[in-house]
């Protein structure tokens, strides 16, 4: 039976202060410790390079650009593509994108892989993004619909290292339409990076359920599509602002198998039998032979 060493790679907060080779080099850090496990494929959080700047209104475009890569890699990520193809491990990160077109700057939430050779595989840019365009009354400040163009690189499956590889961001874990895109493009693997605050403003009652509904979709997810998921947390006191740690790795069965236990840098890995892909299908979800597609067709109206 095929296996897969995955590394969940948490990271504690990237505070406003960091420079992008003091958070390179931690990236570093934790590729190097999810290799010594054994691990073959690692993922680490959305915006892993730069603090949860969204959480701000920024007018002013010169200080909005600095949280941005203009190329991927770059001088100053290359570094962590080259320990990479040192350490033979695959990877995926978020990043803030801006593609120059023209005169004009698109932005993106994306997240990148990464084969054991160094090299990038591909991009997926967030088709969920939450949040509003200006701050509004009695809601957390989240303008990521401000900051990001939702994504137009649809819901790709890469193959890499022999691996069938998806990506999503953040918000999109708790849909389940993210997952089933994913399984029908043929994904075994999901890799998710998330930034999630720990305190809502509009929800101060849902404050208890914070984790909960972090772990829920995504275990459902695994389950409901027959997925290995690995899912890294932006987690601490960032900026002032706390968010929630809970790194894991899923199961197909929808059993966490991994779970960080902390709120700063920490590797949680799991050696993920594919196999089991084949055994929950066969249990219940042979997609191509229950599937009713044509009764669904209210999903996508
Ligand atoms: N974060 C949030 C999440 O789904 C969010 C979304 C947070 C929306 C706060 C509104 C307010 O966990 C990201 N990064 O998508």
């Amino acid at each position: 039976t095929r296996r897969v060493k995955l590394a969940a790679c948490q990271m504690g907060p990237v505070q406003s202060s960091a420079s992008r080779p003091e958070v390179v080099g931690r990236l570093i850090h934790l590729l190097e410790r999810a290799a010594k496990d054994g691990a073959t494929l690692a993922v680490f959080p959305e915006l892993a390079l730069t603090t949860f700047f969204p959480r701000w209104e920024i007018d002013n475009e010169t200080k909005l650009d600095v949280f941005y890569e203009a190329s991927f890699p770059n001088a100053e990520t290359q570094p962590l593509l080259d320990a990479a193809r040192r350490l033979r491990i695959g990877f995926a990160i978020g990043f803030a994108e801006m593609v120059q077109d023209g005169a004009a700057k698109q932005r993106f939430n994306t997240m990148a892989l990464v084969d054991a050779e160094g090299q990038v595989a591909g991009l997926y840019r967030k088709m969920h993004v939450p949040g509003s365009e200006m701050p509004e009354p009695g809601v957390t400040v989240h303008l990521e619909r401000r900051y990001f163009a939702p994504g137009n690189l649809g819901f790709p499956v890469f193959d890499i290292d022999g691996l069938r590889v998806g990506l999503a961001l953040c918000n999109d874990r708790r849909w389940p339409e993210t997952y089933r895109m994913l399984c029908l493009n043929g994904a075994e693997i999901v890799l998710i990076g998330y930034n999630t605050p720990l305190l809502l403003d509009e929800a101060p009652q849902l404050a208890h359920l914070r984790m909960f509904h972090n772990h829920l979709p995504m275990q459902a997810g695994a389950y409901q599509n027959t997925v290995w998921v690995a899912a890294a947390a932006k987690a601490g006191l960032e900026d002032g602002q706390a968010l929630i740690g809970g790194s894991c790795i899923i199961a197909p069965t929808g059993e966490i198998t991994a779970l960080a236990t902390s709120l700063a840098d920490e590797v949680v890995t799991y050696d993920a039998d594919l196999g089991l892909i084949e055994t929950c299908r066969r249990v219940n979800f042979d997609f191509a032979r229950y599937r009713r597609p044509d009764q669904y067709r209210r999903i996508c109206e």
